[in-house]
């Protein structure tokens, strides 16, 4: 069994409680670990040490923090196989897919938030009259950072990093579901340089020790991704305590083609962006809206392309769609395409469970790549997040119906437009009420940029300079020469 173990104040410990959860493989559905079932003790403890070791972490010089934080991106890259499997092993995700996206891209977020740890910078205004102000910007303390499943060390990373770079002691909690490898980064912690408290872990259910978390009064910001409604949950808990809150929540992005697009490459990216990690990204692009004088073309391209898709084992190199990261989730997909189905819709390809032939696997949960058509924009499947391997296509007449079309969920996410038109690529991007809007392309990202959604996709923004502001307090310094 591989039992993993809190992290607090440098050392590695169960729960106070003694209690544990499993932790399942999602690909052949058995137990393989036990993770901590931490509660409001470790959130006290963990808290502590973070209280503790902030005077001495605060006052490094940016070079140093750089430093570690580099460690921590050599020690990602040094153990970047063993990572790979892990997370793997732990979501259910191909193996080629961790290895390509997941762990790169962790590794990365430690590099990039190592330089910014040197660059950051604030403002100076001076006064007609020879007075200056200077802006200090001052780490908050201790803060928490809660991450979600479907991305786990990558998006892990994407909030410890900053939040140690611009000088806080993090108190952080992966997802019950995908614990192991924040438990393994835990491991070279200290070896990197970080010294004790600096970076505490805990492991355990959201509504026991993240909502501990969200209500302990020394941990003053909340950086949080996740379901929209556990983010509303957490907004809720944390006003009255008047806490910062980062939250990066759901989305039901569309993709939109245009009869002017590069046909192959919107019809190869649009298959990538529905189905990547069995569709559970929040980016993923689960509407698919193609203007009606290509439509039954690009449909019957599509459903060709997705019918080929092969699942199988996430663990064989050559696997590109493995399983999906529970049991729980699973029902919950499968229960999306019946409403699909009940809404009248009309399964293209998929619609099911996907019974694997391989013996080690035949227990796993697995949910065949799924298209529906037939369905408008008012249905609970156009308009609620599945987060699967499930993704509905529609036509439109033109850009005024496109626009519509894109803009008629709750969600703000991202959107993904194709077309040759210049002209149209602007003009219908500005109209689009999203965070982020890809024109001929999806997921590509410059770490730098504003990453978030309006709406129910959330509050606030990261990336670049954004998360270090976020990690951060401004205390303006007036001075009358
Ligand atoms: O996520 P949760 P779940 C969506 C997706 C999915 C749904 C629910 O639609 O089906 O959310 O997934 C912690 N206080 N996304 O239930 O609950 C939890 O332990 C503090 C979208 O798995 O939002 C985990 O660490 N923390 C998405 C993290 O919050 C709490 C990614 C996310 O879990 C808590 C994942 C509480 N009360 C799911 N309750 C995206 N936008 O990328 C839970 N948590």
């Amino acid at each position: 069994m591989d039992d993993i173990l809190n992290l607090i104040g440098g050392e590695h410990v169960p729960a106070q409680s003694g209690k544990w959860l499993d932790n399942v493989e999602p690909a052949t559905g058995e137990v393989y670990g036990r993770i901590p079932r931490s509660g409001q003790d470790d959130v006290e403890a963990a808290v502590a040490a973070a209280r503790n070791a902030f005077p001495e972490w605060r006052s490094w010089a940016p070079a140093d923090r750089r430093a570690v934080l580099s460690r921590l991106a050599d020690k990602v890259a040094a153990h970047a196989e063993a990572l790979a499997a892990a997370e793997s092993k732990d979501n259910g995700k191909p193996m080629s897919l961790a290895a390509a996206v997941d762990i790169p891209r962790a590794e990365q977020n430690f590099r990039f938030y190592a330089s910014a740890a040197e660059q950051f910078a604030s403002e100076s205004h001076t006064m007609g009259d020879g007075t200056v102000n200077y802006t200090l910007r001052k780490p908050l303390g201790v803060v928490g950072c809660i991450s979600p499943w479907n991305l786990p060390l990558y998006l892990f990373t994407w909030k410890i990093a900053p939040a140690l770079a611009s000088g806080n002691c993090v108190v952080a909690k992966p997802s019950e579901v995908t614990p192991m490898t924040a438990f393994m980064l835990g491991q070279w912690a200290k070896e990197a340089g970080l010294p004790d408290g600096v970076l505490n872990i805990l492991h355990g259910l959201g509504p026991e020790v993240g909502q501990a978390m969200v209500d302990h009064h020394h941990i003053r910001a909340i950086s949080f991704t996740g379901g929209s409604a556990t983010g509303a949950a957490i907004s809720a808990a944390a006003a009255p305590k008047f806490k910062k809150l980062s939250l990066e929540l759901g989305g039901k992005n569309a993709t939109v083609v245009f009869d002017d697009a590069d046909f192959n490459e919107a019809l190869n990216t649009a298959v990538r962006a529905a189905f990547a990690n069995q569709g559970q990204i929040c980016l993923c692009g689960s509407r698919i809206l193609v203007q009606d004088t290509i439509y039954e073309k690009f449909r019957d391209a599509m459903v060709a392309k997705v019918s080929r898709m092969r699942i199988g084992d996430p663990a064989d190199p050559a696997t590109k769609m493995g399983a999906v990261v529970s049991r729980a989730h699973r029902d919950k997909v499968l229960a999306a395409i019946a409403t699909a189905r009940g809404e009248g819709g009309t399964i293209l390809c998929g619609g099911g469970r996907h019974q694997p032939g391989e013996p080690r696997i035949k227990n796993g949960f697995f949910v065949q790549p799924t298209l529906i058509e037939g369905l408008d924009h008012t249905c609970t499947t156009n308009r609620e997040e599945i987060f699967g391997p499930v993704a509905t296509i529609q036509p439109f007449h033109d850009e005024r119906e496109a626009l519509g079309l894109v803009n008629s969920t709750k969600y703000g996410l991202s959107a993904s437009v194709w077309t040759s038109d210049l002209k149209r690529a602007h003009r219908v991007a500005a109209g689009i009420d999203t965070g982020m809007v890809w024109l001929n392309c999806w997921l590509v990202r410059d770490l730098r940029t504003p990453f978030g959604g309006t709406r129910q996709s959330g509050v606030g923004r990261e990336g670049g300079y954004n998360s270090m502001h976020f990690f951060t307090e401004p205390q303006n310094v007036t001075v009358k020469l």
